[in-house]
């Protein structure tokens, strides 16, 4: 090679050489496939809190995030949709006897709901009004049998003579326990400010004895949750009774809606409530599961953090993981480790909910369906499926 040649070769080597480096140079902004780790460099509010604030920095890395699909079950029948006969706010669903069990509020009333200042003995105040809690089996989560009372309505002045809504169930010890709403006034008046009671059985079919007194009672006055204890929701967890229940700020008509927590060693007390109560600030109905080491909640329609899938390492400390839409009011999931004292919690993938027809207090009735959704770690189970 003569020298002319040598010198526009090397001129060719560093052409292409300065090619290969200017498109190896990082980009100013981000590269354009979203880094699974946080960059080090300098970012914006948005993009720090996608990585410091949700499980993943993008959905489908995360695994409590997911979509929610609604089918229609069969077996249940509601006269027509009259508003005669409603189902709502169903119970955890349990596997046992080779068969899926949910308890659930039943109402069948002369009338649908006519408002505190219309209803009597017979006539409903709200849906939940004058209620009982009633159970279904099923062979497949979509067929249900409906085998009728669980917990009648007790005799005047006992808790819940009234109504008797809202359970969910617990297996401790070979027994079953059904917590639930007690009203002793009309749902309307101030018979929302009611506590929770609890029933308990050998078997799932029952029959179910009333454990007489309040099980959960309403904090002392001046205290959150001094109206109301709402929708109890039991999970064995770190060898105790951990009991999830919704309260309210403020009474009604300003109610700012919360979550707590109390805590047993015996399903029939006495629960200590966290020090740290609330301790989910926003949510409806309580829906919660064991998921690895710690508690997942599904926190629905109210407050500064609504339409959140939330997660607690330690069952009581909960942050934000995911950011969902359209979830199941009311959720019922079936836990496969709500009772086994799991010490790393599978998940849910369906569960019952409820559709209500009206968004007022005093809704005209309501129904259950099933929902279907994609927060399991045990895709292999068939009961998951
Ligand atoms: C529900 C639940 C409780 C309330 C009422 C009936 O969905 O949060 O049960 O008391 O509404």
């Amino acid at each position: 090679m003569n020298m002319k040649n040598k010198f526009s070769f090397l001129l060719l080597l560093l052409t292409i050489y300065g090619f290969a480096q200017e498109k190896n140079k990082q980009p100013e902004g981000f590269p354009f496939i979203l880094p699974k780790e946080k960059p080090n460099r300098p970012l914006s509010a948005a993009m720090q809190r996608n990585y410091d604030n949700y499980m993943a920095p993008r959905p489908e890395n995360n695994e409590l995030y997911t979509q929610f699909k609604y089918t229609e079950l069969k077996g249940f029948d509601y006269n027509g949709h009259d508003g005669t006969i409603s189902r709502r706010d169903p119970s955890k669903v349990i596997y046992e006897n080779g068969k899926y069990y949910v308890w659930y509020t039943y109402r069948n009333t002369p009338t649908p709901p006519q408002g505190a200042k219309n209803s009597n003995d017979t006539i409903p105040s709200a849906d939940w009004d004058l209620a009982e809690i009633w159970y279904a089996t099923s062979k497949d989560g979509f067929t249900w049998e409906e085998q009728g009372v669980a917990v009648p309505r007790p005799p005047k002045p006992n808790v819940g003579w009234r109504s008797v809504t809202t359970t969910d169930i617990l297996k401790w010890k070979g027994k079953f326990y059904l917590y639930y709403q007690g009203f002793m006034e009309a749902s309307g008046t101030r018979g929302d400010d009611c506590p929770v009671a609890v029933s308990y059985a050998d078997s799932p079919d029952g029959p179910w004895t009333p454990h007489t007194e309040v099980v959960i009672p309403n904090g002392k006055k001046g205290e959150w949750d001094q109206y109301s204890i709402h929708d109890p929701y039991p999970i064995v967890y770190k060898d105790k009774i951990y009991l999830y229940y919704k309260s309210d700020f403020d009474g009604d008509p300003n109610l700012v809606r919360m979550q707590g927590l109390a805590i047993a060693d015996n399903p029939l007390g006495p629960f200590k409530k966290s020090p740290l109560n609330p301790v989910i600030n926003s949510g409806h109905e309580t829906t919660l599961f064991p998921f690895k080491e710690g508690m997942a909640a599904l926190v629905i329609r109210d407050g500064t953090e609504h339409n959140t899938v939330q997660y607690a390492e330690d069952g009581v400390n909960f942050n934000i993981a995911s950011i969902v839409e359209f979830m199941p009011n009311a959720a019922g999931p079936y836990v496969a480790d709500a009772f086994t004292n799991t010490k790393y919690g599978r998940g849910i993938s369906w569960g019952i909910s409820h559709f209500t027809n009206a968004t007022t207090w005093d809704q005209n009735h309501a129904v259950l369906a099933r929902f279907d959704c994609d927060l399991s770690l045990d895709v292999d189970d068939p009961h998951m499926k």
